[in-house]
């Protein structure tokens, strides 16, 4: 299978990090993890990008807070998908790393979840992954209905409590 790969801008984006490792955890997905940031160690952050479709990866998380140009600079060198994870790390709530990620100029995309949406960055790399992988896809697949049964249940509750 292949690997995704998962790159911080800091070590204090690990917290919100931590979410897209469990989840690619729980469904047995290879993963690499790096600290690597488009400002401060830039060398790095491209080398790892534009060598890893050829080191064995499928899919690359990126997450950054503040003026987040982590996974904008690592599609910049790889055409593997890119998903990008904006930080709250500021006093700006994420909103700056949000609009940082999301608006990438056309031709280099990144598909950018919601601010700290670190499980749902982990979800789509394991979807791309997917793709090509029928047992993957069954995993994801029963995910989703225990999450529906999981949902319906807790209406049950609601609708016995309040509904007469
Ligand atoms: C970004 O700046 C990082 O991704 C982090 O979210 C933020 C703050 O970094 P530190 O100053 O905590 O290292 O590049």
């Amino acid at each position: 299978m292949k690997k995704v790969g998962i790159i911080m801008g800091s070590d204090s984006d690990l917290p919100v990090v931590e979410k897209a490792i469990n989840t690619l955890k729980e469904y047995g997905v290879p993963f690499e993890v790096h600290v690597f940031s488009a400002h401060r160690t830039p060398e790095q952050s491209k080398e790892f990008s534009a060598n890893a479709r050829k080191n064995g990866f499928g899919a690359i998380i990126a997450a950054a807070g503040k003026a987040a140009h982590l996974a904008g600079a690592i599609a910049a060198n790889t055409t593997l998908p890119v998903i990008g994870i904006p930080v709250k790390s500021s006093t700006l709530d994420g909103i700056d790393a949000l609009l940082s990620t999301v608006q990438m100029p056309s031709g280099i995309p990144v598909a950018t979840v919601a601010i700290d949406g670190a499980a749902n960055a982990a979800l789509l790399s394991i979807e791309i992954l997917a793709a090509s992988d029928d047992v993957l896809a069954e995993k994801l697949e029963a995910a989703r209905k225990k999450s529906t049964e999981g949902v319906l249940e807790k209406n049950k509750a609601i609708e016995e409590k309040y509904n007469h």
